[in-house]
């Protein structure tokens, strides 16, 4: 650490003054020291080991179970660079605020200092951060998620400045206060200084709320640095795509939490001849190459994925992925082993629910959180792509944006241009998931799949993907899904999972121009797809009249949300 900059080393510093931690401990993110934390926890009563190797089960306070929303602010000095979709609070205040919440909040707690880099270690579009937390769990977290330790520590003393984070659970230990299993706040604050690239995170220890490489430093954070320096940072999966041919296309795609970015990176076709690997499931960073094409790399080294629903029909690779080396966050206990709602048809006798109580078989309440995650290593997933590590990032040829809509959006339309790609994705609306506070169902705008994401005035961001069109550019196609769609029953008319392939081959097919489309003024749609499922022709088409009504309100929302800020494009 004495190596590092003055001024990194004068932050932390004043970190330490401000929050009076007992102990001070630089990480080095060795394998060790991962373990060691771990067994701490374990012999804590935090973590239970369990019955697969390097597995451990964790389970949180019932109040901090997910994202929130409300309390997650951006604190630009004009309001008007956060924009409208964006809680914004001065910076000044906000410091002040801060001061009083993390003053003395780590006594009788060691203080961590993680410092890691997001991005694979050769390629030039990788950062670095460091975090300093009073939790273990954020640590072993951060060990799985990032590049954490003397990997980091290196990129600093070559001179790169890492984006300063400082997070606490806020529950100090004073006058001989026993710890709990799962110590966070009821007052809790997410904040974001986009103007000097810090983040503060008080009161909860629950995944995108704590672990700050995430949603704070690579969607938030990096989406102002890549509006200042011509690239994108996005809420979206990378996968490459292998036709029976053996030719190669990527893809990246934004879908809003919970809405199957992890299922469809884990793809296993059981199309004949065709082949998904994975690049990453959550977050991907953009830039075009001097080839003019766009790069993409995820700046991830693990999956912080939904546990409810993963099985060996919906998800095996997920499954073999989390056989290992896995930590799992509010999901049911088996014994020395999990269980999750949807992991077997049949649910096991005597389990233990995600908040430590016997589960009641035919209560209302399911044993497992509907956000209940795995957190699982990068390197553990059978379809990883070759090129995930590499220095140059892969080529994307396709984009793709998805929503959970019960009706009106079809399975899959294609844009005719980059215009009306760009629009496809400030158009998403989608239903809201049990990743974020709040009621899950209720339909809301989703531009981008970054509603909760953007770190500046989303009408700005649109603006920022409008430019990105230049001569000389191979502009990526861009298409919308939706996997979501229910019939009268309510019942999903698409089987989605696996079957997705279908759609991905068509879009494939459709790049390669090897496909017959449907020409609508609002896109190209599949002529048919070649797949046995009942209804599939209502999915495959639009109703134009409920489609140019959802046109108009999208644009009503567009003016009073944005006003004059909003591209003219889209108006
Ligand atoms: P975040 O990690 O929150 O960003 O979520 P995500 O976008 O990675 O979503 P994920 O793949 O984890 O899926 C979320 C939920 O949607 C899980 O319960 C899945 O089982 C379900 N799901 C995923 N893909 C499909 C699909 O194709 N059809 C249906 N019906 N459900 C799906
Ligand atoms: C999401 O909510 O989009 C997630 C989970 O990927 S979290 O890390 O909590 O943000
Ligand atoms: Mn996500």
């Amino acid at each position: 650490m004495n190596e590092l900059k003055a001024e990194i080393q004068d932050k932390i510093a004043s970190y330490i003054k401000l929050c009076k931690p007992d102990h001070v401990v630089i990480c080095n993110g060795s394998r060790e020291e991962y373990q060691g934390f771990l067994d701490q926890m374990e012999k804590a009563g935090t973590a239970k080991k369990l019955k697969n190797k390097g597995c451990y089960y964790f389970h949180s306070d019932p109040k901090d179970v997910a994202r929130v929303e409300s309390c997650t602010f951006i604190c630009s000095k004009k309001k008007e660079d956060a924009g409208p979709t964006n809680n914004h609070e001065d910076p000044e205040v906000m410091k002040k605020r801060l001061m009083g919440l993390f003053s003395g909040c780590m006594q009788g707690r060691t203080m961590y200092v993680v410092p890691y880099l997001m991005g694979p270690e050769k390629n030039k579009m990788s950062k670095v951060g460091i975090e300093v937390t009073d939790s273990l769990y954020v640590c072993v977290n951060m060990y799985i998620m990032a590049r954490m330790g003397t990997v980091a520590l290196d990129r600093m003393k070559e001179g790169r400045v890492p984006v300063m984070g400082l997070h606490s659970v806020g529950m100090p230990l004073v006058d001989g206060a026993a710890d709990v299993h799962w110590p966070c706040n009821q007052e809790k604050v997410i904040a974001h200084f986009p103007e000097t690239k810090e983040i503060f995170s008080f009161g909860s220890g629950y995944g995108g709320n704590a672990l700050l490489g995430k949603k704070c430093f690579a969607l938030r954070i990096a989406s102002t640095m890549a509006k200042e320096e011509g690239w994108l940072a996005e809420h979206m999966l990378i996968i490459g795509v292998t036709n029976p041919q053996g030719k190669k296309k990527y893809f990246a795609a934004a879908f809003p939490s919970a809405c199957g970015k992890t299922n469809l990176a884990m793809l296993k076709p059981e199309l004949p001849g065709w082949k998904v690997e994975c690049v990453g499931d959550d977050i991907a960073w953009m830039k075009f190459g001097d080839d003019g094409r766009l790069y993409a790399i995820n700046p991830e080294n693990g999956f912080f994925g939904v546990a409810p629903g993963t099985s060996e029909k919906t998800n095996p690779y997920a499954m073999e992925i989390i056989a290992e080396d896995t930590l799992f966050t509010n999901v049911a206990l088996n014994g020395d082993d999990v269980w999750w709602e949807g992991m077997s048809e049949e649910v096991p006798e005597g389990l233990i629910n995600w908040k430590g109580e016997k589960h009641d078989k035919n209560g209302d309440s399911p044993a497992s959180h509907p956000n209940a995650r795995f957190t699982a290593p990068l390197s553990r997933c059978p379809n990883i792509d070759p090129n995930t590590y590499s220095e140059r990032g892969v080529p994307i040829e396709g984009i793709i944006f998805g929503g959970r809509r019960a009706s009106v959006a079809p399975l899959v339309i294609e844009a005719k241009d980059w215009t009306m790609g760009t629009y496809y994705g400030a158009s998403l609306c989608s239903e809201k998931t049990a990743a974020a506070e709040g009621t899950a169902g209720e339909l809301r705008h989703d531009p981008f799949a970054m509603l909760p994401f953007c770190g500046y005035n989303m009408a700005d961001y649109f603006s920022h993907w409008l430019s990105m069109e230049k001569q000389g550019r191979k502009m990526p196609k861009i298409f919308s899904v939706n996997w979501f769609r229910k019939d009268k029953d309510g019942k999903f008319i698409w089987p989605g999972y696996l079957e997705n392939m279908h759609v991905i081959a068509w879009m494939f097919a459709s790049i390669e121009g090897t496909v017959d489309q449907v020409e609508t003024p609002f896109g190209f749609l599949p002529k048919d797809i070649p797949v046995d499922v009942k209804n599939l022709k209502e999915i495959l088409a639009i109703d134009e009249k409920e489609y140019a009504l959802e046109q108009a309100k999208i644009k009503a929302y567009f003016k009073e949300t944005f006003g004059d800020r909003c591209p003219k494009a889209f108006l």
